[in-house]
């Protein structure tokens, strides 16, 4: 499915635009992942955010990370940019008067955790410090977003995809991240600085797969006429394709068997 999307004759398609890059905190030149599968830094845990815990990179898309925490499960897998300040060498956290401690849901007994950490780290292979990037961008003066400008974004819900957004909504230093093409399942409010949005072009510049917009369109009263206040329009989704029928619309659908092509489609 990757490598079919052009955001070149997409926007021209939808006749929207692209936001600019200066609404994100990003840096211009995405950060070099240098980093490789099996190394141990220390992250925070997304679950317990003033746990510092010790993190395997099972692996690697672009300028991010997999990252599991050592004693965690294989079912809380997450994401981050190689240049973000939630992950640093081993050593940083007790160098800044810190403890490493267990990932929440540590699938031992929590007094056999420095026994673990010992064994954990012995004979790891440690990402070697100069790999770390030394600062995350600044974010922006201000959230500069307007509704209906297009964007990458992180889909929450599957944290490996990167697809094709709009801006549907501002609220404050808040952006609505609408996906094209999902009818609101996967939409998220977040900060104008989140590190999970970025500009129209990122994954090519990182090898990313960016995802393909969805095939579904949002029905409203007016049927999704543009500018009737619906989050998505159907004139934002060229491809006239509504997934299911009526009766089984909400449930899960099953995997794609159909490339998606659309006139965007190189
Ligand atoms: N398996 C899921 C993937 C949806 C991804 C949507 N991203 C905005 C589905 O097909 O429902």
């Amino acid at each position: 499915q990757g490598g079919h999307f052009s955001w070149e004759k997409y926007l021209k398609e939808t006749g929207a635009t692209a936001a600019p890059a200066s609404c994100f905190r990003q840096s211009l030149t995405p950060p070099v992942n240098e980093f490789k599968a099996g190394m141990k830094l220390e992250a925070q845990d997304p679950r317990n955010t003033t746990s510092t815990c010790i993190a395997t990179v099972v692996g690697l898309t672009g300028s991010r990370l997999r990252l599991r925490l050592d004693g965690s499960d294989n079912k809380n897998d997450f994401w981050r940019l190689v240049d973000s300040s939630e992950i640093q060498p081993i050593g940083n956290c007790e160098k800044n008067g810190g403890m490493l401690q267990p990932p929440l849901g540590f699938r031992l007994n929590a007094s056999s955790w420095p026994m673990f950490l010992l064994k954990t780290l012995n004979g790891a292979e440690m990402a070697p410090s100069r790999i770390f990037h030394k600062q995350e961008p600044p974010a922006p003066e201000q959230n500069s977003f307007q509704v209906g400008m297009k964007l990458e974004a992180v889909d929450r819900k599957n944290p490996h995809f990167i697809c094709p957004a709009t801006v549907g909504a501002l609220r404050g230093v808040e952006v609505l991240v609408t996906f094209d093409g999902w009818r609101g399942a996967f939409d998220y409010y977040c900060r104008y600085d989140s590190r999970d949005i970025f500009p129209v072009g990122w994954c090519s510049l990182t090898g990313d797969n960016l995802q393909p917009p969805g095939t579904k369109v949002v029905l409203s009263k007016s049927q999704g006429a543009p500018g009737d206040g619906s989050v998505e329009s159907s004139a934002m989704h060229p491809t006239p394709v509504v997934g299911r029928p009526p009766g089984q619309r909400g449930r899960k659908p099953g995997r794609r068997k159909t490339k998606v092509t659309g006139p965007w489609s190189q």
